[in-house]
């Protein structure tokens, strides 16, 4: 891609890096089908209604190419490409392999915002110790969603969450594009002002009587000029126009939560294997929360039975906290007072919400000099799983006797992670 990602020094000092990344799967729903079946690779292929009155839902490159897009009728699909290949959609399967692709993201990152089904906003900035830069953040899931499912993804990096979204578009399909920080204004310039989210055909249509049709040339404009155009979303629609945008993921950490959910093929129907599982999401979001520098004030249980009945259960502790020991006590307490009820088990997750960041926690942790709310050893246990994957530590009791895999119902990357508001 034309743009690199070297290290970037914003005048006044602190160094800033494009740590703002979305993530989008190319041409997504038809992605899986092709995926499912190969002999459609290279077709035009569309997901769809394929009845009169039929949408396209989700169109593969080559179907682009002809120019077939989302939300066009079928039959204007039909008559541009005659070779159509019309795959009526599977949608319970394609909410499973997002979650798929959410749980890898979860994987590598602890903060996400996942905003539709095949998108996520990810803030790499504390990865990068663990993980490097963001671009080699940005290949690494690509590379993993590649390799572990079998699909195309895209990915744009920016300071800016808004220019991270244009910056993945305009990288697909299966590419990726980071600006660094000290581009972002040149990578703005050219591109139509209708890129920015907020600038509808209203908007466009007066800046067009300014003769103003780029980015860059909405910057030439007095801002007074633009107020009687634009209005009173002026200043926010600058602030895009100019890259210094900083909207974060989540503005408030108090509405922060930070989970993980698992649905089985099969339903679990013994308690003891039910309390297996959510130990161990007990840990993995224990792990998360260490992570991202966060304590919880309160865990929540999800369980949903297979008639879809879903209850949620929380539970405060005395002490925010990101200990794995006090999460899985808690998760297998609630689990205890729900298990009379509940004979079988679709799925279940576990949510650490409330969350505040845990240098606040205490004075206790400067006292003690060690990060409040957890253990040196659930800290070391950290640095080595991330250094050597998490499948070189497992906790005596999240196994069972002669198995320290992953029962072969679950899915290679199964459930979905997320850290969103
Ligand atoms: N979708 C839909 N109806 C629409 C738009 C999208 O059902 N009008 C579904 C099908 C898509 C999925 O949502 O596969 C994701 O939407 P995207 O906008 O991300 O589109 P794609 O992933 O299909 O293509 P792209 O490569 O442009 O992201
Ligand atoms: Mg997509």
């Amino acid at each position: 891609m034309g743009m690199g990602a070297s290290a970037d020094r914003t005048a006044d000092g602190p160094e800033e890096i494009p740590g703002i990344l979305h993530l989008d799967m190319d041409a997504f729903f038809a992605s899986i089908e092709v995926r499912d079946d190969p002999s459609l690779r290279g077709l035009p292929v569309v997901v769809g209604g394929a009845g009169a009155r039929g949408v396209v839902a989700a169109a593969s490159y080559p179907a682009r190419a002809r120019g077939i897009r989302s939300a066009m009728p079928m039959a204007s699909a039909r008559r541009l490409a005659p070779d159509l290949v019309i795959v009526p959609p599977r949608i319970a399967h394609y909410r499973e392999v997002s979650s798929q692709v959410m749980g890898i993201l979860g994987d590598v990152v602890a903060d996400i915002e996942q905003i539709s089904v095949d998108e996520a906003f990810l803030d790499v900035r504390g990865a990068r110790r663990l993980f490097g830069e963001p671009v080699e953040i940005a290949d690494l899931l690509r590379r993993r969603i590649r390799e572990e499912l079998a699909l195309p993804s895209s990915v744009g990096g920016s300071v800016s969450r808004a220019v991270a979204k244009i910056a993945s578009a305009r990288a697909k399909p299966d590419g990726m594009l980071i600006v660094p920080a000290d581009r972002t204004a040149e990578f703005l310039a050219p591109l139509p002002v209708g890129a920015i989210s907020g600038v509808g055909p209203k908007a466009q249509a007066a800046l067009e009587r300014l003769g103003v049709r780029t980015i860059g040339q909405l910057r030439e404009v007095p801002t007074s000029t633009l107020a009687r155009a634009l209005g009173p979303r002026t200043p926010e629609i600058l602030a895009l126009a100019d890259g210094s945008d900083r909207t974060g993921l989540g503005h408030r950490t108090k509405d922060r939560s930070l989970g993980t959910e698992r649905t089985w093929d099969e339903d679990l129907t013994d308690p003891a294997e039910v309390r297996r599982r959510i130990t161990m999401m007990a840990d993995e979001v224990s792990r998360q929360l260490r992570r991202s520098g966060f304590v919880s004030r309160t865990v929540v249980l999800k369980l949903r039975a297979p008639d879809g009945t879903t209850l949620s259960r929380s539970s405060t502790f005395d002490q925010p906290t990101a200990s794995g020991e006090r999460l899985r006590e808690h998760v297998v307490a609630l689990w205890e007072r729900e298990r009379p009820t509940m004979r079988r088990v679709r799925l279940a997750g576990v949510r650490a919400t409330q969350l505040e960041p845990a240098a606040g926690v205490s004075l206790q942790s400067e006292l003690s000099a060690r990060p409040a709310g957890w253990t040196d050893l659930e800290a070391a246990m950290d640095r080595a799983r991330d250094r050597f994957g998490s499948a070189s530590l497992s906790r005596g009791s999240t196994l069972e006797p002669g198995r320290a895999e992953a029962p072969p119902t679950e899915s290679p990357a199964p459930g979905e992670s997320s850290a969103g508001r």
